[in-house]
């Protein structure tokens, strides 16, 4: 967070009215059963940045050096989490991640801007930034996606250096070493509140970009990839409507195509925290067991208008959004209270 900037935790939804150049100050908690869909009519001006987590600040801040300097939503997008991928602390996104259950850190990202180009990496080793591989991917093949030792070849192809530190990292490791007595893998809501980083952009234009990138799921088995790499799940934009990121258990948002569905029901007429809310409610329904699992799934939209918004299954789920003089941490609206 830059000296200049003073983030403000809030509880989002405000009711009803539309703050521009910054996001709309509450004035109820987050119950969503009392407030309907009020704060759907968040707005912004260009340019504007929101991610998920609170680790979205650090990221946020860098993409917004980006914008103001007259940059593309695209390119803050990727400097924004190349943050959050470079955070040797962030124990969810990058190498500092998590291993899965056999010790290894394993990398998915995917990026996507306005004109519906886009590029994905997943099941990527020792790679600082997959963000920008996937970038590359979309850039400099013609294929959207490409995967494990592929993915690696393709990067070292493209002169990304392989790291040349031992992951897991210590920490990471010792934890690994304390699940591998058990050996129970059992997803957790909110981990330490903050998890997978997705970013949305819109610049001086109005052109909206996202990214998205995870060390996924912690103790996940070997070769699992997520919903954060998958265009359409952990991401979806289309220039015409706005965008979306995801957080949370990537099998369930796999399984409504998640922020492809957000997309569609703005195209549909809904605003970005009422569509959020709506694919929430979806998972929901399609997840029945999801009482017992304490299952969490989020979501961030915005769309072309300028709104934007956030919903999610459970409570615990923010969002750091930031524009011109503006910085904010919004707890979303939720379904679930525990
Ligand atoms: C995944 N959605 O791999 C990502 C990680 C995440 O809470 O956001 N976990 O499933």
């Amino acid at each position: 967070m830059s000296d200049r900037r003073k983030f403000l935790k809030i509880s989002a939804l405000a009711a009803g009215g539309v703050a521009l150049g910054r996001c709309a100050l509450p004035e109820n908690d987050n119950n969503s059963a009392a407030l309907p869909n009020q704060a759907s009519d968040n707005q912004h001006e260009v340019p504007f940045v929101m991610s998920t987590w609170r680790h979205g600040i650090a990221a946020n801040a860098a993409a917004f050096e980006v914008l103001k300097a007259g940059g593309t939503a695209l390119d803050a997008a990727e400097v924004g989490v190349r943050v959050t991928e470079a955070d040797m602390t962030n124990r969810s996104v990058g190498l500092g991640g998590l291993p899965d259950r056999e010790g290894r850190v394993t990398l998915d990202a995917c990026i996507m801007d306005h004109d519906s180009r886009c590029g994905a990496v997943a099941f990527l080793e020792k790679i600082m930034h997959p963000v920008s591989v996937a970038r590359a991917v979309m850039e400099h093949t013609p294929h959207v996606m490409l995967v494990g030792p592929g993915a690696y070849a393709f990067a070292r192809e493209r002169g990304f250096e392989p790291i040349d530190f031992k992951v897991p990292l210590p920490e990471a490791e010792r934890a690994w070493q304390e699940w591998l007595r058990n050996s129970e893998y059992r997803p957790e809501p909110n981990i330490e509140n903050h998890d997978t980083i997705g970013i949305l952009t819109r610049d001086a234009e109005g052109r909206i970009a996202g990214a998205c990138t995870t060390s996924g799921m912690a103790y996940k088995m070997h070769g699992r990839v997520g919903d954060s790499p998958i265009i359409g799940s952990g991401l979806f934009v289309d220039g015409e409507v706005g965008g979306a990121v995801a957080t949370g258990l990537g099998e369930a948002v796999m399984r409504v195509a998640g922020c492809s569905a957000v997309v569609e029901t703005m195209r549909a007429g809904a605003s970005p925290e009422e569509a959020c809310r709506e694919i929430v409610e979806r998972v929901l329904r399609k997840h029945p067991e999801a009482e017992a699992t304490e299952l969490q799934v989020g979501f961030l939209a915005m769309d072309r208008a300028g709104r934007y918004g956030g919903y999610s299954v459970r409570k615990g789920f923010n969002y750091a959004c930031t524009a011109a003089g503006e910085d904010r941490l919004i707890d979303t609206g939720y379904l679930r209270a525990e």
